[in-house]
C-alpha cells in the first residue's frame, strides 16, 4: 500500500489531514491501495494514518477480542437458522473495504444530498470510490449473486467524532434474513407478503410508499409486523446469547435510506444507554433491483466495537488497536464463551523526571511536609501525573543544609508523552515549588 505522485504537503484542516495533490495536468496523483491505482481527485480526502489500518483485518485476528464476539455472533446465527442441518446464513468476512459509491449509497437509495455522502463524513479514494461507510455497501451484490440469507462482516471507515465509543475505523456485522411468502406464513397459509395491487412483476408501477411508519405501501401489515417480530426477537437473542438473559434494552424509532420500518438496539450499559445496531425491513425497490420480486427481508447493521466493550469491559475503543502483548494475551487462546474481564494495563510509556530541591533554612528534612508537595504537583501536573515517590533525603556535610529529591512519574492515559512536553510540566512544577515553599531547585 502506499500513496505516489500526490505531492505530499500535508494540511491541517479543520484538525483534520487532508491531502494537498497535484492539480497539475501533467502529473496525474495516484492513490494505490492494495496493488489497485486510483486516480486522486478533489473528493481524496484519504490520509495515511487511515490507510494504515486497511488490511489489519482485526475481526480475524485471534487474540483480538473483537475476534471473540465475531464468532459467538456467527455461532448464534448459524445455530439458531438452520435448514436440512446446515446452516441457513452463509458468511463474508473478506469482502474489500474499497468499494464504489454506487455499492455504498446508491444501490441503497441513498440520495444524492444525503449527509453520509459528504466528503466530511467519509474516506474518499476518489469521487467514485471510498473506503465503505459501513457493512451494508455489500448487500446489492450480494442479493444479486443470489443470496437470501447471509452476514457481511468487515472494517468501515468513517470520519466521526473521536472519544472512547467512536473510532474512524470500526468493524460491523450486517446481514440480511429474506423469506418466502410460504416460510414467512408457514402456518397461516392463507396470508400475503404483498397487498393484492402490488406486481411484483412490474416493482417500478408502483410508487413504493414510506409514508405510513408502520409498513412498506407494498406490504401486507401481516408481513410486515411479523417481519418486525421475527427481528426484534432474533436481535434480542443475540444480545441475550452474549450479555446473558438480564440485559436491559430498549428499542428506538430510526431512519435509514434502505430499511423502512427501521428501528435502534439500545443496551443499557455502564449508566448509559448505547446504541449497538440499526435494523429494519429492506426496502423492496432494493430487492427487486437486485433480483429476487417474491420476497420479503430484514437486515441489520451492528457496530462489533461496543459489543466489545461492553462484553469484556473494555474502556476506550482505541485499545482494540493494541499491539501490546498485556492486552492481547487477555484474550489469547480463550474458548470463545469464556469469561473474560478486561484488566487495565497503560500501553503508553512513562516518563520519569527527578526534581531535586535545597530547602529554606526554616525547614528540614523532616519537617518538611511531603504531602503538600505532593499536592501541588498533581494541581500542577494534572492527571498526567502517575505517582511522585521520594528518592533521597540528603544533608550537605559542610554547609548542613538540606536537600530532598522526588521522581515523578508522568503518564497519559490515552497517548505517549513525549519528553519535551514532560519536561515543560516540569519546569512549571518546579516554579511552584520555588514559589510556595521557597526551596532551590539543584
Ligand atoms: C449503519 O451503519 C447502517 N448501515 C446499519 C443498518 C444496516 C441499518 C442494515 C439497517 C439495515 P449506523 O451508522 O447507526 O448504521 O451504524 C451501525 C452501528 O455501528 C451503530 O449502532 C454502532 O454500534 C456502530 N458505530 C457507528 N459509528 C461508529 C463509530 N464511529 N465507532 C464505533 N462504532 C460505531
Ligand atoms: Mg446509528
Amino acid at each position: 500500500m502506499s500513496i505516489r505522485n500526490i505531492k505530499s504537503n500535508f494540511l491541517f484542516i479543520n484538525k483534520l489531514q487532508c491531502f494537498k495533490y497535484s492539480t497539475s495536468p501533467k502529473s496525474v496523483a495516484t492513490v494505490t491501495l492494495n496493488e489497485k491505482n486510483f486516480i486522486a481527485d478533489e473528493y481524496t480526502n484519504l490520509t495515511p494514518k487511515i490507510i494504515s489500518y486497511l488490511n489489519r483485518n482485526l475481526h480475524l485476528q485471534p487474540n483480538n477480542p473483537l475476534c471473540l464476539v465475531r464468532q459467538r455472533i456467527v455461532k448464534y446465527f448459524y445455530s439458531s437458522f438452520t435448514h436440512g442441518g446446515n446452516p441457513t446464513f452463509s458468511v463474508y468476512e473478506n469482502l474489500s473495504p474499497i468499494v464504489t459509491t454506487k455499492q455504498n449509497f446508491d444501490d441503497l437509495l441513498i440520495p444524492e444530498d444525503h449527509p453520509s455522502r459528504a466528503k466530511s463524513d467519509c474516506y474518499y479514494i476518489n469521487r467514485n470510490n471510498l473506503l465503505r461507510g459501513h457493512m451494508t455497501a455489500h448487500q446489492s451484490e450480494l442479493l444479486r449473486a443470489g443470496l437470501d440469507n447471509f452476514l457481511m462482516i468487515g472494517d468501515v471507515y468513517r470520519r466521526d467524532e473521536i472519544d472512547s465509543s467512536h473510532f474512524p475505523v470500526f468493524h460491523q456485522v450486517d446481514a440480511v434474513r429474506s423469506q418466502l411468502k410460504e416460510q414467512l406464513f408457514e402456518n397461516h397459509r392463507g396470508l400475503n407478503i404483498f397487498e393484492p395491487d402490488f406486481d411484483p412483476m412490474h416493482p417500478s408501477d408502483y410508487k413504493n410508499s414510506i409514508d405510513d411508519p408502520t409498513k412498506q405501501s407494498c406490504h401486507t401489515l401481516e408481513a410486515a409486523k411479523l417481519m418486525e417480530t421475527q427481528l426484534k426477537n432474533h436481535l434480542i437473542g443475540l444480545v441475550q446469547a452474549l450479555f446473558g438473559e438480564d440485559i436491559k434494552h430498549r428499542w428506538v424509532d430510526a431512519y435509514f435510506p434502505f430499511t423502512h420500518p427501521s428501528w435502534e438496539l439500545e443496551i443499557f450499559y455502564d449508566n448509559n444507554w448505547m446504541e449497538v445496531l440499526g435494523c429494519g425491513i429492506v426496502r423492496n425497490e432494493i430487492l427487486a433491483n437486485a433480483g429476487p420480486n417474491n420476497t420479503i427481508a430484514y437486515a441489520f447493521g451492528l457496530g462489533l466495537e461496543r459489543l466489545t466493550m461492553a462484553l469484556y469491559k473494555i474502556p476506550d475503543i482505541r485499545l482494540m488497536w493494541s499491539t501490546d502483548s498485556g492486552f492481547l494475551s487477555q484474550f489469547h487462546d480463550k474458548g470463545i464463551d469464556e469469561k473474560i474481564t478486561y484488566k487495565p494495563v497503560s500501553v503508553y510509556p512513562q516518563c520519569v523526571n527527578d526534581l531535586s530541591f535545597w530547602l529554606p533554612p526554616s525547614l528540614t528534612i523532616d519537617t518538611f511536609m511531603c504531602n503538600d508537595f505532593y499536592d501541588l504537583v498533581r494541581d500542577v501536573g494534572g492527571d498526567i501525573i502517575e505517582q511522585v515517590k521520594l528518592k533521597d533525603k540528603f544533608i550537605h556535610p559542610k554547609n548542613k543544609k538540606h536537600s530532598l529529591c522526588f521522581s515523578i512519574v508522568y503518564r497519559h492515559l490515552e497517548r505517549t508523552l513525549t519528553q519535551a512536553e514532560v519536561n515543560e510540566v516540569h519546569k512549571e512544577i518546579e516554579k511552584a515549588a520555588v514559589n510556595s515553599f521557597g526551596v532551590v531547585i539543584r
